[in-house]
Formats: C-alpha cells, sequence, structure tokens
C-alpha cells in the first residue's frame, strides 16, 4: 500500500443494541498523561476520527468511538477516550462495556476485575464468567430535584438533573409515550428540551452543559422495572439503556429514598434490553452505581483513509 493511505484497526461491537467502535491502531500520537490531559491532543490530532470512522460512509451517526490508550496508572489495565458525532463524551459505560468485550475477543483479558481509566476517573470492569459485564461506575449524584423547564411547543416540564459520568436531565412521567413507533417524536421531545435547557442557562454543576436528556415511564414488560428514552449530544438516541444514565437514575432513586442498597434496579432501554443496576453508598447522597449488562463483538476491520477520496475524512466533516 503507498503512503497516501492511512490505515485504522478498530473492531466493532453493541452494548444491548448500543454500537462501539474500538480504535486499536494507526492514530496519530495524542500525548500523555491522565486520559483528561490527552483530551485536547485528541482535538488538535485525532479530531478527524469522529466523521472519518463514525460518519458515512464508514460508520453511523449513532456510533459511540472509544480510543484505546495505554494508561499511565499502574491499577489500569488501560485507558479509554469515548467520542461520537458532536464531539468528545465524558464517558460511556455502554461504551466500556464493549471495550472490556473487545478486550477479551483479542485475549488480552480473561474473566475477572478490571480497572479502567477514564477522562472522568477510573472504572472497575468485571468481566464475568458467563459473559456479561459489571462496570462500578464513578461517584454519581442527584444534583437539583424538580426543576422546571419551559419548552417551545410542550409547556412547562420537570426534572432532575444528576451526574451519571455525564450530565443528565432526568424526566419521569412527561412527554411522549415511550414505545419504538414514537422514535422520531421522542427525538424531536429530548432535543426540544436539550435546548430549552442551554437557553435557561439550567445546567450541571460548575456550569458544566447538560448533553443528555432521558425520560422514563412504565416497564414494557415484568423483565424490568421502567423503560427509557435517551437523547446523547449530537442528536441521536441510545440503543442501550444507557450507562452512565442509569447511573444517574440510581443515584435519583436513592436520594429520594426509593432504592437501598442492595436492591437491584433494572432499566430497560427503548429496544426493551436492559441494565441492571445497584448502588453503593458513599457520604451524603452519593453512590457508586454498579451496573451489568451485555456485549456483543461483531466486527474487526481495517478503514483505510485514502487521500484521493473526496470522503475520506467521512461525508459530514
Ligand atoms: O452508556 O453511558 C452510556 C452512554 C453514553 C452515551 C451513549 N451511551
Amino acid at each position: 500500500m503507498s503512503e497516501k493511505l492511512q490505515r485504522i484497526s478498530v473492531i466493532d461491537s453493541h452494548t444491548e443494541g448500543e454500537p462501539t467502535r474500538v480504535v486499536m491502531d494507526g492514530v496519530p500520537d495524542i500525548g500523555g498523561g491522565t486520559m483528561r490531559e490527552r483530551l485536547s491532543g485528541f482535538v488538535e490530532n485525532a479530531d478527524f476520527l469522529r466523521a472519518a470512522l463514525l460518519g458515512e460512509p464508514r460508520g453511523f451517526e449513532a456510533m459511540v468511538g472509544a480510543l484505546l490508550c495505554d494508561s499511565e496508572l499502574e491499577e489500569c489495565e488501560c485507558g479509554v477516550i469515548f467520542f461520537n458525532n458532536a464531539g468528545l463524551l465524558n464517558h460511556c459505560l455502554h461504551g466500556t462495556i464493549g471495550l472490556v468485550k473487545t478486550l477479551e475477543f483479542i485475549g488480552q483479558i480473561t474473566a475477572g476485575e478490571h480497572r479502567i481509566e477514564t477522562p472522568v476517573g477510573i472504572v472497575t470492569a468485571t468481566l464475568n464468567p458467563e459473559g456479561s459485564v459489571t462496570v462500578a461506575n464513578v461517584p454519581s449524584y442527584r444534583y437539583r430535584k424538580s426543576v422546571a423547564v419551559e419548552v417551545s411547543g410542550w409547556g412547562e416540564i420537570m426534572g432532575d438533573i444528576a451526574w451519571g459520568g455525564n450530565w443528565f436531565f432526568l424526566i419521569d412521567g412527561f412527554g411522549p409515550e415511550l414505545s419504538y413507533d414514537n422514535i422520531s417524536i421522542l427525538s424531536d421531545f429530548t432535543l426540544a428540551v436539550m435546548d430549552a435547557l442551554s437557553s435557561a442557562g439550567i445546567t450541571g454543576e460548575n456550569g458544566d452543559r447538560i448533553d443528555h436528556v432521558e425520560v422514563f415511564g412504565p416497564p414494557p414488560d415484568d423483565q424490568s422495572d421502567s423503560r427509557n428514552f435517551v437523547m446523547c449530544p449530537g442528536g441521536q438516541y441510545d440503543r442501550s439503556p444507557c450507562g452512565t444514565g442509569t447511573s444517574a437514575k440510581l443515584a435519583c432513586l436513592y436520594d429520594a429514598g426509593k432504592l437501598k442498597p442492595g436492591s437491584i434496579w433494572r432499566q430497560s432501554s427503548i429496544l426493551k434490553t436492559v441494565f441492571s443496576g445497584r448502588i453503593e453508598p458513599l457520604e451524603g447522597n452519593r453512590v457508586i452505581p454498579i451496573v451489568t449488562g451485555r456485549a456483543w463483538v461483531n466486527s474487526q476491520s481495517v478503514m483505510i483513509i485514502d487521500q484521493d477520496d473526496p470522503f475520506a475524512f467521512g461525508i459530514a466533516r
């Protein structure tokens, strides 16, 4: 192959329906340090990956990218930086589950506990003997409860603001019915809420942008306790129950006295796939959410970036 061709190795998986593309090799140097410190190196040198690998014609907009990195922390198996069509993500729990199954697939890990460094902290992922993955997430908490926001076309909507590794606005019992046939209207609704939060200056702690909106409703069957629909930054909904979103939900339930240590909460996605979760309490209203889900590796490939290809860096770029 000539030098005008750049080759990038990836392994794809889906976690309860939501895709993860792990970038294994072939990426420019983004520097060292913690995963948080490397984010600026990613933006400077590797941001092209977002459109090139996740956008058309190689990917599709709902894909989440996970750049596999070495970690400088001795206790960590590896580090990871998550990104999607809109930019960098603070964290991604379905992506962590996908990454663990990818590391198992290439023979790097076997069943047991593995620490992974993310930009928001270290998580402990357990690859269970039967194949599922349990992630003990970063400390999570409800920041504000029953916050009202006026949403154009929908009126006043109430929700909680919580951190689960990303910032969420959690809406329970308002909005369109949670059904697969309603994905388009659920998308319109949650995007309108995201816009309204931003216009009203409603944020997470320290002015952080709330970039995920999560709507809850009754469970679709007896396999779960609730169903959700989660809108991610970039306008795509999460096909899985959203791991950081489930973490935020667990923190809210705990703060409301509705989830005790030892109890299990089963969160269904809009596709009816399920994450099960529990909490370990920390000080105050903080908890460590512990979330279990399944992922399957479904592709291993080498992406070719041909400098002569008009869409070498994706159609969206
Ligand atoms: O599972 O945490 C998650 C997630 C965040 C965005 C998409 N999935």
